[in-house]
């Protein structure tokens, strides 16, 4: 029986079998961070105290926080930039670009591993890379040689066939995809596109896919390295990379999807969720104020191609706002050497920073009720800065033309060729800095150490704090934006803002109850990747979350930081209120497959939950954390 490629890639680096659903320890070769996560990866880091970093290569990015407001995001950087310094880390300076763009272009490596701490580190799986993301602490532990410990992901094979119609992009492939899956259905899966419509396909098409695939809530996405790959490491310079790498034929596979890539056409992800997919004629006429093209997403080279091809000649629309932001520092300057920069700008486009900007809400939030066409991957509720914005996800060319038009419009037959695409990529690395590690770490005042959190009580008795729906994301629970992200290195103060899109007195009734418990729907703490949403609702006293399902990075994020994930095991969810008292008794006596009682004492029932834990999670649960565990010299 032959290997899928990621079945390959894992057994490379792991000595587990590879048993679909089993955990296992992986080897990780690369990790990356990126400034909003990266402060308390490297603050964790320097509490494990190691002086080098034990991977083949890490690289540290400065991408979300670039607002300067006041001294607290120029303080992280500058942090950030000794800490590198210090423990081998490479340093991409601020400027450089979106880290997933910079992390293609430059270092991603067929059959490597590499994890991050950012949900998209997928977009490196479009170079055959085994990309996942964690939480920072988990990058942390990478860094200090540690193996990754994941659940061995189920298998989808996307086949593709035939290729794409004239306006239809590989946005297009990854918005069928995430129709027919949901941003639920990829938990604990890998999804790997095979089939003769891959080699149709470049590698900053391949890694809009990979990338938006962390939108399944996947562990991963894979192309496999041929051609394609070859061309575009040759064009970076990198051609010593290659290896060509791809699945056996006869490969067995969990599930399977078939595209005919022909028959697709233009589509779009409604407000507010990325499986909220129609076609575009579904939606077209409907009246735009604002659009922006860029984010880890759609912001390559061959993205602005295709935009310019469309706004050539033409003016965008009066009552459209049209920002473009290009992801990484070699896209800037060779749209600007190309002569793209100057068709964009004369079309009236609003030339942004290479960074995140607004697809975390740092600035161009939309007008009251502004309707938002968005080449980004997420349109979760309030994340654009403005909770009554309909932010709609979309391709550059929809984006483009819509902006003309002022109204959602289609692309679809139109050409998009006007420009060709480049036979080197501009290569010039002096913004990604060596490190030396010769220099000490630099804080400031609004970098603090990560409080202490303490062991696992034998009883919780604790309120329901709060009660939520289905599909909650990290946003919800820990906002981003500009007013927010400059607190990533302060838990104490970003914890004033823990779920206060949806309930402005979270902290007040955690402080008022001496902590809590959260009640949840499915697909708990969808999204971001960041351990802020559980290390601040840690802080705050919350110890146990029990919903009906969770995403992958955020239940590990709870582990890291001591907070039980605990799921109904039957229909119970109906049954508890907002600030009914929770007892589960025996914690003392966590054990692997063992069901816990949790009473209502409230109401006077009791129910069932499922804790999920591995023998090395419950110890460090009852460690009070992942910290306490290597601490205590585990
Ligand atoms: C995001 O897209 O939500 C972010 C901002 O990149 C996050 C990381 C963070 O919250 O810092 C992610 O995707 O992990
Ligand atoms: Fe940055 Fe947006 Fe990509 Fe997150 S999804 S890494 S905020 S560009």
């Amino acid at each position: 029986m032959g290997y899928t490629l990621v079945e390959k890639i894992i057994k490379e680096h792991t000595k587990d079998p590879l048993i679909r659903g089993n955990k296992i320890d992986l080897v990780i070769d690369q990790t990356l961070t990126q400034d909003a996560t990266g402060t308390m990866a490297y603050l964790e880091l320097e509490a494990i105290g190691i002086k080098e970093v034990k991977t083949k290569l890490s690289v540290s990015y400065v991408d979300h926080n670039t607002l300067q407001n006041g001294f607290e995001n120029a303080d992280d950087h500058r942090f950030l930039q000794s800490v590198a310094d210090k423990h081998g880390v490479y340093f991409s300076r601020v400027g450089n670009g979106i880290c997933h763009q910079v992390h293609l272009e430059r270092f991603a490596r067929p059959g490597y591993t590499l994890l991050g701490s950012d949900s998209h580190t997928p977009t490196g799986g479009a170079m055959a890379s085994l990309a996942i993301g964690a939480g920072g602490l988990d990058v942390a532990c990478a860094m200090a040689g540690r193996p990754f410990n994941m659940v061995m992901p189920k298998i989808v094979n996307v086949v593709l066939k035939n290729k794409l119609s004239k306006g239809v992009s590989a946005k297009d492939i990854i918005l069928y995809v995430l129709k027919n899956f949901t941003v639920k259905g990829g938990v604990n899966k890998v999804f790997e596109y095979t089939g003769e419509g891959v080699k149709t396909l470049t590698i900053p098409e391949r890694a809009t896919i990979t990338n938006m695939g962390a939108e399944l809530g996947a562990t991963s996405s894979l192309f496999p390295s041929d051609e394609m790959t070859l061309d575009f490491l040759r064009k970076q310079n990198r051609e010593e990379d290659f290896i060509p790498l791809c699945a056996d034929s006869d490969a067995v596979y969990d599930e399977t999807l078939e595209i005919d890539l022909s028959a697709l056409k233009p589509m779009l992800a409604c407000p507010n969720s990325p499986d909220a997919v129609k076609e575009v004629d579904e939606v077209k006429g409907i009246k735009v104020n604002q659009v922006l093209i860029g984010s880890c997403t759609n912001s390559s080279y061959a993205d602005f191609v295709k935009v310019a091809s469309i706004l050539k000649g033409k003016t965008v629309h009066p009552d459209v706002s049209l920002g473009i932001a290009p992801g990484s520092r070699q896209v800037l300057q060779m749209i600007t050497k190309s002569g793209i920069l100057d068709v964009l700008l004369e079309a009236g486009a609003r030339i942004l920073e290479s960074a995140c900007g607004p697809c975390i809400g740092m600035g161009q939030s939309p007008c009251t009720d502004g309707v938002s066409l968005r080449t980004f991957n997420r349109n979760f509720y309030g994340r654009s800065g403005t909770n009554s914005a309909k932010v709609y996800l979309v391709s550059p060319e929809l984006a483009a033309i819509s902006a003309v038009e002022g109204v959602i419009a289609s692309p679809y037959g139109m050409d998009l060729d006007l420009f060709p695409q480049p036979e080197k990529f501009l290569v010039d690395d002096r913004m990604i800095i060596k490190p030396t590690m010769t220099k000490e770490i630099v804080l400031g005042p609004n970098i603090k150490t990560l409080p202490a959190f303490d062991k696992l009580p034998e009883v919780i008795n604790k309120k329901v704090i709060l009660k939520v729906e289905d599909n909650i994301t990290t946003d919800h629970i820990m906002p981003a934006g500009a007013k927010v992200l400059p607190y990533r290195s302060n838990i104490e103060r970003i914890s004033d803002f823990v779920f206060y899109t949806i309930d402005e007195s979270f902290k007040k009734n955690c402080l008022k109850n001496d902590g809590g418990i959260i009640v949840a729907g499915n697909n708990y703490g969808q999204g971001s990747s960041r351990e802020h949403a559980a290390i601040a609702p840690r802080y705050l006293g919350i110890r146990a979350v029990i919903a009906k399902s969770f995403a992958r990075i955020h239940r590990q994020n709870l582990v890291n930081f001591g907070i039980l994930p605990l799921t109904f095991i039957n229909d119970d969810y109906d049954s508890i209120s907002q600030f009914d008292t929770l007892v589960i008794e025996g914690l003392d006596k966590l054990a692997v497959g063992v069901d816990l009682v949790v009473k209502n004492v409230t109401n006077n029932t009791e129910f069932m939950v499922n804790h999920g834990l591995t023998e090395k999670e419950i110890d460090m649960i009852n460690a009070g954390g992942l910290l306490n565990y290597i601490k205590e010299g585990k």
